[in-house]
């Protein structure tokens, strides 16, 4: 219907209504009647309501309408985790509550059915609404009826709705709460991606994964002590294969909610910052570059973040133990060709031998070394010991390093390589043995009466194992010789670096 017809239709209605006495059969409740006189309103639409993780359609009216909004109150077991059932009190079926989006405006004529089978009286609170109970008022259901009020959505944002029946935090932490967004008149900026993630603690008589049909708790949920905080219902709810997914270069908005009915969330997604934050569901962006927001219990959030890389991306109430132990963590896979100038993937996978201590703790850490020398030194049967484990370095080195060309005992490979055994040229000299194995030898030499004339490449050594590794040649074979210390090797390294 076009605007301007309706307008003079429903203005001639009031006036008619004005001018004549009231009917003869009254209404049967105030309210509906009312609502014709809003000359805001044209046309009407039924709404379409989703289950989480999705979110319906942005709304491209240009104009207020009446939306009539169905939502049937059912008590149904599901899964809460692998194992574990739970009798949820829900919205639609489903926890959270089905999602409902109108537009800032709008005239919600809303009705709420009470599933014949269900044990208890329902009703709704719509955060949304501006009028008392938020509509709990007007929406007491008793199993097998339904209720009908009306709102007009005056306020844009994103509103939390809930059960109110008493008692209220019981209903709540059955499961009974979900998202209406009140759609601002100049819409949002546009999201390639739109999902639905609300939060909620339950509390049941068995503890976190144990089996079977598990009863509510109500002393646990009066203490705050839930045994699951989860995502959209249940444990996993937003894992593998039901992962949220998109795609590199989209940006993806989340409707955030929180139906608690205890906890606050602090909601993060590892590896992802958010470009904007509407906080606590407002329609200003509030803020950006936020890696943590805090969702309230009854409240919500909208955020927007652009995809740079793919990858999973982990969803979060970082307070963390909720995360790993009680299950509030989903996921989003993100496909498409990697960027590796925002993130590289993995470059180094390397032994790490640590940083070198702060200044102060080394200092203190050279003098008691020095003094642990020092006693050592004057104790031969540790000295003793310090010797073989040197030696057994040395060994180790000596096993890599040399012993392909001076053989396993050290007896060489005459007339090319000569021997360290009982070498007359090696034991005569130990500086020159380290300055050989620092930077190699060549040339002519007499070992042990035989004339060699080749080539040792310098070896690439720590002067740690230098000093093992001579003090293992000065020392076996029938060789006796001093332990080499690790300063002896500096202080060689150091002059022959200077020659
Ligand atoms: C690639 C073969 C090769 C390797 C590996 C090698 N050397 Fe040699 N080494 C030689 C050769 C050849 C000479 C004789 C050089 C010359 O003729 O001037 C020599 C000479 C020496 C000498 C002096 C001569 C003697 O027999 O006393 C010592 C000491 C020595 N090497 C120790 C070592 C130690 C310790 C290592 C291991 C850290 C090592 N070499 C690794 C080939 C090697
Ligand atoms: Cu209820």
């Amino acid at each position: 219907m076009k605007r301007t017809a309706l307008f003079t239709l429903v203005l001639a209605a009031t006036l008619s209504f004005a001018a004549e006495p009231p009917p003869a059969t009254p209404a049967p409740l105030p309210g509906p009647a009312a609502k014709g006189t809003d000359p805001d309103i044209v046309g009407e639409e039924k709404a379409l309501l989703t289950a989480a993780p999705n979110v319906p359609p942005p709304i491209t009216r240009k104009h207020a309408t009446k939306v009539i909004v169905n939502l049937e109150v059912r008590e149904v077991v599901k899964r809460m985790a692998d194992g574990v059932e739970y009798l949820f009190w829900t919205f639609g079926g489903e926890v959270p509550g089905l999602f409902i989006r109108v537009r800032e405006g709008d005239l919600v004529e809303f009705h709420l059915g009470n599933h014949p089978n269900s044990k208890m009286p329902h009703n709704i609170d719509l955060h949304a609404v501006t009028g008392p109970g938020g509509g709990a008022a007007s929406s007491f259901t008793a199993p097998g009826h339904k209720s009908q009020f009306s709102f007009k959505a005056l306020n844009p944002g994103l509103y939390v709705y809930h059960c109110a029946t008493a008692p209220v935090g019981m209903h709540v932490a059955n499961g009974m709460y979900g998202l209406i967004f009140v759609e601002p008149k100049g819409g949002m900026p546009p999201a390639d991606k739109e999902f639905y993630v609300m939060q909620g603690d339950f509390y049941t008589k068995g503890k976190f994964g144990e089996e079977g049909l598990q009863p509510f708790d109500m002393e646990k949920a009066i203490d705050e002590r839930p045994s699951y905080v989860v995502f959209n219902g249940s444990v996993g709810a937003l894992v593998g294969d039901n992962a949220l997914k998109a795609k590199v270069g989209e940006t993806v908005r989340l409707f955030i909610g929180n139906g608690g009915p205890n906890l606050v969330s602090s909601f993060h997604v590892i590896g992802e910052i958010f470009d904007h934050v509407y906080q606590e569901g407002g329609v200003v962006p509030t803020q950006e570059q936020v890696q943590t927001t805090l969702v309230p219990a009854g409240g919500s959030a909208i955020v927007d973040f652009k995809l740079d890389v793919p990858g999973t991306f982990i969803l979060v109430d970082h307070s963390i133990f909720r995360a790993f132990n009680k299950g509030a963590l989903g996921m989003m896979k993100v496909d498409g060709p990697p960027n590796l100038l925002v993130y590289s993937g993995k470059e180094v996978d390397a032994t790490y031998p640590g940083e070198s201590a702060f200044p102060s703790t080394e200092a203190k850490v050279a003098t008691l070394e020095a003094q642990m020398k020092k006693a050592i030194a004057g104790d031969p049967k540790i000295s003793g010991i310090s010797k073989e484990i040197i030696m057994e370095k040395g060994k180790r080195v000596y096993a890599q390093t040399c012993f392909a060309c001076h053989q396993a005992e050290g007896q060489g490979l005459p007339p090319v390589f000569p021997p360290l055994a009982k070498s007359d040229y090696l034991m005569a000299d130990r500086d020159r043995a380290i300055r050989g194995v620092i930077k190699g030898q060549s040339g002519e030499m007499v070992v042990n009466g035989q004339k060699y004339n080749g080539v040792m490449p310098p070896v690439l050594l720590s002067d740690e194992q230098i000093a093992q590794v001579v003090t293992y040649v000065m020392n076996s074979w029938g060789n006796s010789g001093d332990i080499i210390t690790v300063e002896h090797v500096k202080k060689i390294h150091a002059e022959s670096a200077n020659q």
